[in-house]
C-alpha cells in the first residue's frame, strides 16, 4: 500500500506512535509518506521505502497565528494527488483530521474517495479536544472519518462520552519493539549513577501537569525516608520542570535526585531501571510504562484511564488512586526491599509487554486498513 501518515514531529506520544507505525510497515513493504511541519524525531534513519514531506508555511504581519492547518490540507492535496496515495492515517484528530476532511472535498474525484483514518491518541480528547472552543470541529472531523482508531477501551468510551460519535470506533493499542526495549547489560552506567549500589527509579515524560511529576517526587521522598538508598532519574523536560525542582530542593533530595532533560536512548536507562514512576492523572495508555515493562521494570501507576488496561496490579507492578503518594511510597518500598518480589514483578511486566509486540499490533492497523478500503469500494 502506499500510505500517508500525518503527525506531530516532537517528543510526545502520538508522534511516537505515528512514527514507529511507519517504520514498521516501511519494514513489511509498504510505502510510507510522513507528514508534519518538521521531521519526526523518530525518524533518524534512511529506508528506501520512507520518504518525509515537510509543510512549508509562510508567515505574514496580518497572521498573528499562521494558518498551519490550511498548509497542511494543501500539501495533503497535493501528496494525495502525484504519491498516488491508497489511504491516509492521521495522528490526533486536532487539526489533522480536519485538514485531511478538507483536503478530500477539495480533490472531489480527482483523490479518488481516499479512505481517511484517525487515531485519537488522548490529549486529543481528553484535554484539548473538549475545550469548547474546538468540540464542534473535532465532533466532526471523526464523524467525517473513513474509520477511526483509539489507543484503549477507555479512550473509546471517554471519545463517546464527550462528543457525538455516530462512527464506529476501533480499539488498536500501542506497541512495542521487544528488540530495542529489552534489558541491556549497563553496568559501567549503573555503576557510575550507584556506587554504593543503591536503587534506581524512573520518570519519564513531558513534564506537563497531567503527568504528576511532583508526585514522583513525592513518592521518591518516602522511599528515602523508609530507609531505602536510592537515585532518582527523571527524563524529559516541560513546563512544570521549576516546580519539580524547587521542590526537590524543598526536601533536600536534590543530591538523589537527577534531571536528565530529554533523551533518545530511553532504553538504555530503563535498562538500569528498577522501578518506573507514572503517576499521571490522565493517561490514555502509558506508552512510557509499556516501554519500561517491555526492559523488565515493574511499574507504580494511578489506576486511570487506559493504564489499567496495561498494567496489571499485583503481576507487573501496583496501581494506586491518583494522588495516593503513600500508597504508591509503600509499594515502591516493598518491591524494592525484597528481591524476591522484584524479579517476579520484572518478569511479568516483560512478559505482559510482549501482548503488545510491534508486528502484532501492525497487522491489526493492516487489517483494519484493508477493511477501511474495502467498505469504501462497497460504498
Ligand atoms: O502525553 C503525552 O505523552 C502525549 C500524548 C499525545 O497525545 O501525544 O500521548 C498520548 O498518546 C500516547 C500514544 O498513544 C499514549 O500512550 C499516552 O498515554 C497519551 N497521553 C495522555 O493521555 C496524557
Amino acid at each position: 500500500m502506499n500510505i500517508g501518515i500525518v503527525l506531530y514531529p516532537t517528543y510526545g506520544g502520538s508522534g511516537v506512535v505515528a512514527t514507529e507505525l511507519g517504520k514498521g510497515l516501511a519494514a513489511r513493504g509498504h510505502n510510507v509518506h510522513f507528514i508534519s511541519y518538521a521531521r519526526p524525531l523518530r525518524l533518524n534513519e534512511f529506508h528506501e521505502n520512507i520518504s518525509f514531506h515537510e509543510v512549508t508555511f509562510s508567515a505574514y504581519p496580518l497572521f498573528e497565528y499562521p494558518p498551519y492547518d490550511l498548509a497542511l490540507a494543501s500539501h495533503l492535496v497535493d501528496i494525495i494527488k502525484y504519491q498516488k496515495l491508497d489511504l491516509l492515517h492521521v495522528h490526533y484528530a486536532i487539526p489533522h483530521a480536519t485538514s485531511a476532511y478538507l483536503a478530500k472535498q477539495i480533490l472531489g474525484e480527482n483523490g479518488n474517495g481516499i479512505p481517511v483514518i484517525t487515531t485519537l491518541h488522548g490529549t486529543d480528547i481528553t484535554i484539548v479536544g473538549s475545550d469548547p472552543s474546538y468540540t464542534p470541529v473535532v465532533t466532526f472531523s471523526i464523524n467525517k472519518s473513513d474509520g477511526v482508531t483509539a489507543v484503549s477501551e477507555y479512550l473509546k468510551e471517554e471519545t463517546y462520552r464527550k462528543f457525538e460519535i455516530t462512527k464506529e470506533i476501533e480499539v488498536i493499542p500501542n506497541f512495542i519493539d521487544l528488540d530495542r526495549f529489552k534489558r541491556k547489560k549497563k553496568n559501567h552506567f549503573k555503576k557510575a549513577l550507584c556506587p554504593n549500589g543503591e536503587k534506581v527509579l524512573v520518570h519519564v515524560s513531558n513534564f506537563r501537569e497531567v503527568k504528576r511529576v511532583s508526585d514522583t517526587v513525592e513518592i521518591f521522598h518516602r522511599v528515602l525516608d523508609k530507609g531505602v538508598r536510592a537515585h532518582l532519574l527523571l527524563v524529559g523536560d516541560g513546563p512544570d520542570r521549576p516546580k519539580v525542582e524547587t521542590r526537590c530542593r524543598e526536601l533536600k533530595i536534590c543530591d538523589k535526585v537527577r534531571f536528565l532533560g530529554k533523551q533518545e536512548m530511553i532504553e538504555d536507562i530503563l535498562s538500569i531501571a528498577d522501578l518506573f514512576l507514572i503517576p499521571s492523572a490522565s493517561e490514555t495508555f502509558g506508552l512510557a510504562a509499556l516501554e519500561a515493562m517491555s526492559c523488565g521494570v515493574p511499574v507504580i501507576s494511578s489506576d486511570i484511564g487506559g493504564l489499567p488496561e496495561l498494567n496489571i496490579h499485583g503481576e507487573s507492578g501496583y496501581l494506586c488512586g491518583l494522588g495516593d503518594v503513600e500508597a504508591m511510597g509503600d509499594y515502591a518500598v516493598s518491591i524494592l526491599s525484597d528481591d524476591k518480589l522484584h524479579k517476579k514483578l520484572s518478569e511479568n511486566a516483560r512478559k505482559r509487554a510482549e501482548e503488545f509486540e510491534l508486528n502484532k499490533i501492525i497487522e491489526k492497523y493492516e487489517d483494519y486498513y484493508l477493511s477501511v478500503m474495502k467498505r469504501q469500494t462497497i460504498v
